[in-house]
Parts: C-alpha cells; structure tokens; sequence
C-alpha cells in the first residue's frame, strides 16, 4: 500500500537527519599546542641537503626528535589522560552534543518532508500533527548527532500510533452481544465499493456464522439491484429488493421486517451514492437512518482518492454520523495517505480494508500495518 510514499519517507528521513547534522555541528576549533620552536636549517640543493644531513650536528637532531615526540605526545594526551586538555576536549565534546536546532532551521528542513506527505495523500491536518511533534523533539533540545536518524523515526512512529487512538468498533463482537437484527447501513459515493464491500462483510458473516439478509436500498443506480442480487446468489444470500426508483427506506424497513420474522443476525443496507454536495440526496439518507435505525453507519471511501475520501468522510459524517469507515481499493492504492489520515481527521476508527474484488479481500485493519508498512 505504501509503494511511493515507503521509499521516499526512508530516503528524506535520511536527508532531514543529514541536514539537521549538519545544521547541529559544531566546528573543531581545538587550539594547536604551543610548541618550542627549534630552527633548523635546511639545506637547499640535493647534495647540500646529503651533506647537510650528515653534517647536522647531534644536538639539532635531537631536538627535531623532541618535537616529533612532543608532537605525538600532545595528540595522544589531548584524546587521554593530561587533566587540563581533557577538560578541554569533554568541553567540546559537550557543545557537539548540546548543539541546538533553531525553529526557522527546522522549518526549512521539514519542507522536504511536507512536500512528499502532501504528495503521497496525507491530509494537512495530519501533516500538521507531525511536525509539531517532530518539532517537540528537536527544537531547541540538546541533540545527539548520532542520534538524529532515530529520533525523527520514533517520532514519527508515535505520531503515527497516535492517529489512531480512536475508540475501535469489534464488528463480530458487536453483532455476537447486541441485540438481533443487527443492522448495518453504508455511505459513500457512487462507485467507491459499498455494494462490492457489503457482499465481502456478508462472506465474512456466513463464515462466522451469522445470519444475514441484503436490502437493495440503492434504487436510485442503473443495474445497482442486479449486481448485489448476483452477490446475493453467489453467497446463498436472501436479498430483499423493490423496484428502481421506489423510496429506499421502504427498502431497508422491509428488509428488518424479514430479518426479525426469520430470527436473522444482521441487516446489511446498501445506498445510492450520494454526491456529498447534493443536499436533496443526502435527506434521502437521513430517512433511511430514521426508518432503519442502524447499529452502525459505516462510511465506504475510495483509499486511492486521498484528500478527496478524507472531505467526503466529513461531510457524510456531518449528515448522518459514521460510526466506522471501511477503504476499499487499498490493493490499488500506492500512496496511502487516505489510510493514514482519515480516522485522525474523523476520529472515526478504519474497521476494515478493502484489499481486492473477491469476497475474501477484506483485511482486519491493524495501525500496526501502517507503522509496518511505511518501514519505521
Ligand atoms: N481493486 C479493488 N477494486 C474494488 C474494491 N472494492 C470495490 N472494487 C471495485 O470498484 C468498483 C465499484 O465498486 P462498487 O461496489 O460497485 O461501488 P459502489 O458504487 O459504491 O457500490 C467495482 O468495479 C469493484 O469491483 C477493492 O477493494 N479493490
Ligand atoms: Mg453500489
């Protein structure tokens, strides 16, 4: 899921550590020990030079020992023992340690890191989020070079476990513990996967062996009841049905009815999709929540469409309150900004990912998924 965003995030966390390496180092101004200054004469031609070495008197050469010796001496000394060039030394070592990242350097480099969330889908908010906490860790606090590259990572990774601390739904507990019918209704607009997702939520019941029944709620879409009758066929489902154009809460009325005479689990309600600007549509699913009185409203949003799915979560949340989202088309989805932001934006945990076209491509979601998918 997180092609692009996995291989980019790894190669700019890296730059930023770079560049904030950079930005915190100190320069080694560690001042040249004083040395005696003995002259000796060097010789100019090559034969002088013959002659001169042999000719240099004992007590020069001595001397250029001394100081080759006191040269090795004062390295060593100040990486060891000599109290006073110690200090010197731990001093420096100190301000390379304590060096700190101001607030403007930091901005300038998180811009790098901005540009490829924004461009790989995650919301603004979200992207908000991460640079003040990334901030938190590195503005003005005493940092060690080594360290820069895990730090950014840790923070990161609490950002990212932090965007999903919203309550969760246990979809199977719930339907076990409340009570029957259970009923569910899902939102979203046209062609973003409700009816492909309610018959993979049906497949998982029939496994876990729950009852269910389908109310073709979308009355309003061109062949919508054909396809969700084949899915039905296809699963050994009943599905309850009127015709095109008839009031879809009537629908899903008749579709409880059935399941209460049947003793039948769980209600599953499929909608139109409702471009979440047009007013008129949306009451129509205000009626359908007041007639069916749904369990749960689940929100199916297209993972691909990014910003996009995030804007209609809101507004569909705005009109009839989703409890839960589901994002189909994550196996298609190689940025993976929708699966990142949309609960933080929300505060509506993500239940499920749609991961294919067959019944079975329905995965649990986990955050630990995201945390592992984009290599933190
Ligand atoms: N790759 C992929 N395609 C999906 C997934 N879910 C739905 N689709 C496809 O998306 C298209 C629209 O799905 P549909 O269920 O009809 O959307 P609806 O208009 O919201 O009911 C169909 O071609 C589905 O096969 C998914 O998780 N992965
Ligand atoms: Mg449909």
């Amino acid at each position: 899921m997180f092609k692009f965003l996995k291989e980019k995030l790894k190669r700019t966390i890296s730059k930023f550590s770079r560049k904030v390496e950079e930005e915190t180092r100190v320069e080694e101004t560690i001042e040249e020990p004083k040395q005696e200054e003995v002259k000796i004469e060097i010789p100019e031609t090559k034969e002088e030079q013959k002659e001169g070495i042999s000719k240099q008197p004992e007590e020069v050469k001595k001397e250029q020992k001394k100081v080759e010796k006191q040269e090795i001496k004062e390295e060593t000394t100040i990486k060891q023992e000599e109290p006073e060039k110690k200090g010197f030394f731990g001093k420096l070592k100190e301000k390379i340690v304590t060096k700190k990242l101001s607030y403007e350097k930091f901005e300038n480099l998180f811009s790098d890191l901005e540009l490829i969330l924004m461009e790989n889908n995650v919301a603004l908010e979200v992207i908000e989020k991460i640079k003040s906490d990334l901030e938190k860790n590195l503005v003005e606090k005493p940092i060690k070079r080594t360290k820069i590259e895990e730090i950014i990572k840790q923070s990161l990774k609490n950002s990212i476990d932090d965007l999903f601390k919203v309550e969760e739904i246990n979809l199977l507990r719930k339907i076990k513990y409340e009570e029957k019918p259970f009923v569910i209704a899902f939102f979203g607009i046209n062609g973003s996967g409700k009816t492909t997702t309610i018959a993979k939520i049906a497949n998982l019941l029939k496994e876990k062996n729950f009852s269910c029944v389908l109310a073709a709620s979308d009355t309003f879409r061109a062949a919508s009841i054909e396809q969700l009758q084949i899915h039905a066929d296809n699963l050994g489902i009943k599905l309850i049905k009127h015709d095109y154009g008839s009031d879809p809460a009537a629908v899903a009325f008749d579709a409880i009815k059935h399941a209460k005479a049947k003793n039948i689990d769980v209600v599953l309600i499929d909608t139109a999709g409702r471009l979440h600007s047009n007013e008129n549509l949306m009451q129509e699913m205000k009626k359908i929540i007041r007639v069916a009185k749904p369990n749960l409203k689940i929100f199916v949003g297209e993972s691909i469409t990014g910003n996009d799915c995030v804007e209609q979560a809101k507004a569909f949340d705005k009109t009839v309150g989703i409890d839960g989202i589901i994002l189909a088309k994550a196996d298609i989805d190689e940025k993976g900004g929708t699966a990142i932001s949309i609960s933080y934006v929300t505060k509506k945990p993500i239940m499920y990912l749609g991961t294919g076209q067959k019944y079975e491509d329905l995965k649990e979601f986990e955050p630990n998924l995201i945390v592992e998918g984009l290599g933190l």
